[in-house]
């Protein structure tokens, strides 16, 4: 185990010669020589910034120590490796989680100190990495952080985007999308391997051809793109372990025609389209509900995939002579569709490249993919047109075209003459224009497919994948999310952190969470809930401090801070959120003097970007922004309601967000959310739940007891049958009236609402908005009535973050390793 020295510093390391010393005086002594020699700043005269650019190349320093040592062990050991495959990765800043997690914190705190710097300070200046779009990606930046700490032999790949997900900037009240240029000032959390690169190809021909006596494919490809690899080391908390997240870069390929030019123009002009080839990994595509299919979306894929497959081949082949092996010794993971085409690069590189003929190379290929779907819509699976892929790849169009036959020819054997079903199985959609299901593809090639809770798995089976779920039952698992609480306690909520440590008397916790579940015998414990609401304040305090300087309201910290933050969607329900407080705040308005002494002061937070072509998000939040507009400016209503939008919410506003909120609400509509990973962060951090029974909800449930939550709504079986009625039906009288008054400018903007109005009456209401509204109304009642006993309140608060272990991104990963993957440990010795 580790020896930590009691200060959070690595004693044993210390004492190893070569190594960096983690003291205080020797991290200061670095900082200075990388303001220096790095920074090409004086030691004399620098600044806040700067101070942390040094202080960043001094922590990477003992990242690179550590990736080294890490690397050398797992490449000795040979170990069964996961590749973890992802198009995203929202890894938000990384020297406040790199300090936590080297157990470096307070000595580095110091070392700034003596200089004259605030830790707090210089943590700050760091920019969100945001290459991804919602809890997909965190997802996957929470999973790699576990793989590290549990010491599994594991590797990110991903696509180095130079524009991240876009800043949201709010004028008027509406969104508005600026790029996101991270890479400006540089990042030192990255490493460039120039000598780590690959040729990814495209568009050209396929011909038939003679390969020693045997007829083979060939792929003559047309263009020819640079892969250069930037690593981003991982570091596990409480291990040597530091895995490696491999993002890849597009550069123009020196393989390219050389080519004669005859004048200054024709030279220029060369240079210039050689550098269009950078464009593949310049954005990230800000959707994150529906795929399109865009020539640019493939060629990311593929580039990423394409390069990740050759740098695990190529790892292969250093030790392993026998393809056959390849099963033991490699899992590809896909994160959703996204990396689906490797499937086809996968086959194309053991047939057309190894040799290795259909049967065996198939053999290796169904072994080693495992898939795993966040979606629960149909409509929502991605399709490639069939001629974009036969353009751009089309040598894999013809793999595709042939995995599907084979595919057919085995159904028929099981099913028979069932053309329906073939069809709805059919990884090749007929029609007027051809596609491929990259669905379909990814269930039939995977040894596994898992949803990411329970009730989405159940879903999966039910009514996605049926006919697949059918024939293979044993394919199907379930795999329910988790975050870890490195980040989400230990880095965003010190205080929190401390408190718990203190009273579990260990911090063994943070890397063994189930130890949590010992708060529970203190949860009465008037001595420990005197504590947690004093640390509760202080988050509030710091919450409102931000509030102020972002959208300039007041806030008092004795109102409940009642928080929604999420990507903007309708199934989400932000407008269900809003027109609750629209209710509350007419209640209000309608009340005598007697009346409004009983009501809770509330503090309503919204936070959250739409997609940037989609009209209803974005009229959500330009309603949101003119019914707080009313409500702050009331005089009339005071400290008793508040609402205010957080704009361009990220990551590291959500490390400021989430320990001050009191109630967070998870409120979409039975059946749509996959899982919700949101939820698990406010657990965590003693926070109430307001939600509908939807996505990871019914397990939350059986870990916290719905006595210490706010249930309501449809549930996922009753939602048909609602969807039925009409929706001015099923809608309470009190539904009418706040939006009527959304529609008849009540807060300005006359009938700009309307068609947002339209989606939730005069039909189907499809959310069921309408018809929740009473049932939401009597959970936010119940959550006020809770809220004023307060000893009662942090009971359930102390409960929520006793009862989040289950819901830890080490739990999930632990049952993927075990139940998916095949992976052991793997631990690098000192
Ligand atoms: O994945 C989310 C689910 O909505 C949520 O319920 C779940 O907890 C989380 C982690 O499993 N899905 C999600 O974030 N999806 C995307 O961000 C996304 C991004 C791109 C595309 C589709 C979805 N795309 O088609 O390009």
């Amino acid at each position: 185990e580790v020896g930590y020295d009691g200060n959070g510093g690595t004693k044993m390391f210390d004492l190893m010669d070569g190594f960096l010393r983690n003291d205080p005086m020797s991290l200061q002594k670095d900082v200075l020589h990388h303001v220096e020699y790095t920074v090409a700043r004086s030691r004399f005269s620098f600044d806040d910034f700067e101070a942390y650019q040094a202080l960043s190349h001094s922590v990477r320093d003992r990242l690179i120590e550590r990736w080294h040592d890490t690397q050398q062990h797992f490449k000795k050991k040979d170990p069964k490796r996961l590749y973890f495959l992802s198009l995203e990765f929202l890894m938000g800043r990384s020297l406040s989680n790199s300090v936590i997690n080297l157990g470096i914190r307070d000595q580095c705190a110091e070392a700034v100190n003596q200089l004259g710097f605030e830790y707090e300070v210089l943590a700050e200046q760091e920019g969100d990495a945001a290459l991804g779009n919602g809890g997909l990606a965190r997802l996957s930046a929470c999973q790699m952080d576990s793989l590290a700490t549990l010491d599994y032999p594991a590797w990110g790949y991903g696509l180095r985007y130079q524009y991240g997900l876009f800043r949201q900037i709010i004028l008027d009240g509406f969104q508005h999308e600026q790029p996101d240029y991270w890479l400006n000032f540089g990042n030192p959390w990255e490493i460039e391997r120039v000598h780590v690169s690959y040729p990814v190809k495209f568009y050209g021909t396929v011909k038939d051809e003679d390969v020693n006596g045997k007829k083979c494919k060939v792929w003559i490809p047309k263009e020819t793109v640079e892969a250069v690899a930037y690593d981003n080391p991982i570091p596990g908390y409480g291990t040597r372990n530091t895995i490696n997240l491999r993002l890849w870069a597009a550069k123009p390929s020196d393989a390219n025609d050389i080519q004669e030019s005859y004048n200054t123009g024709d030279y220029i002009n060369a240079i210039v389209n050689r550098q269009k080839a950078e464009i593949i990994s310049n954005v990230l595509y800000p959707d994150d509900r529906s795929y399109q299919g865009k020539e640019l979306r493939l060629k990311q894929q593929y580039f990423f995939v394409s390069a990740s497959l050759q740098d695990i081949i190529r790892r292969f082949k250093d030790v392993h002579g026998n393809f056959d092996d390849f099963p033991d010794k490699v899992a590809l993971q896909l994160n959703d569709t996204h990396p689906s085409i490797s499937i086809a690069e996968l086959m194309r590189v053991l047939l057309d490249e190894e040799h290795l003929g259909w049967k065996r190379s198939w053999n290796i290929v169904s072994k080693v993919f495992s898939f795993t779907t966040h979606t629960v819509l149909p409509e929502a699976l991605e399709k490639v047109p069939a001629d974009l892929l036969e353009n751009v790849l089309p040598r894999h169009l013809q793999i595709i075209y042939e995995i599907n036959h084979a595919f057919m020819e085995e159904l028929k054997k099981k099913i028979g003459q069932d053309y329906a079903r073939l069809s709805r199985m059919s990884i090749v959609e007929e029609g007027a224009v051809k596609n491929i299901r990259v669905a379909n593809l990814s269930v039939y090639c995977s040894h596994t497919v898992n949803g990411v809770s329970r009730a989405h798995s159940e879903l999966i089976k039910t009514r996605v994948f049926t006919d697949f779920y059918e024939l293979w039952p044993e394919k199907f698992q379930y795999k329910t999310n988790g975050v870890t609480q490195r980040r989400w306690i230990v880095v965003s909520n010190p205080s929190l952190c401390s408190l718990i440590t203190k009273w579990l008397g260990t911090e063994s916790w943070i890397r063994n969470i189930d130890l949590l579940a010992r708060l529970r015998e203190y949860a009465t414990n008037s001595d420990l809930q005197q504590e947690w609401r004093m640390v509760k304040k202080i988050n509030k305090m710091r919450l409102a401090e931000y509030i102020e300087t972002m959208s300039g309201v007041k806030v008092s910290v004795d109102a409940m801070f009642d928080v929604q933050i999420k990507r903007i969607h309708a199934y989400k329900r932000q407008l269900l959120n809003i027109l609750g407080v629209i209710h509350r705040y007419d209640c209000i308005k309608n009340m005598d003097e007697n009346e409004r002494k009983n009501v809770v002061p509330r503090v309503c937070i919204i936070g959250g970007k739409a997609p940037p072509g989609y009209e209803i998000a974005k009229k959500i939040i330009k309603l949101c922004h003119a019914v707080a507009e009313t409500i702050n400016n009331d005089s009339d209503v005071g400290d008793l309601l508040k609402l205010v939008f957080i704009p361009d919410y990220n990551v590291s506003v959500a490390e400021l967000v989430i320990p001050g909120s009191d109630l967070s609400q998870h409120i979409s509509t039975a059946g749509h959310e996959a899982s919700g990973t949101g939820s698990m962060k406010f657990l965590m951090n003693g926070c109430l739940l307001l939600a509908t029974d939807d996505g990871s909800t019914n397990e939350i449930i059986e870990e916290i007891g719905a006595e210490n939550m706010f249930i309501f709504g449809a549930k996922i079986n009753e939602v048909p049958a609602l969807r039925e009625k009409d929706s001015n039906v099923k809608a309470p009288l009190q539904f009418a009236r706040v939006v009527r008054m959304v529609r008849d400018g009540y807060f300005g903007y006359k009938d700009y609402f309307n068609s947002l109005c339209d989606t939730v009456e005069n039909g189907k209401d499809f959310y069921l908005v309408g018809s929740d509204f009473a049932s939401y109304l009597e959970a936010q009642a119940a959550a006020d009535k809770a809220y004023v006993d307060k000893d009662k309140w942090t009971e359930m608060s102390i409960l929520c973050t006793a009862g989040s272990g289950r819901f830890s991104s080490d739990r999930t990963i632990e049952d993927y390793a075990a139940q998916t993957w095949g992976i052991e440990p793997c631990k690098c010795p000192f």
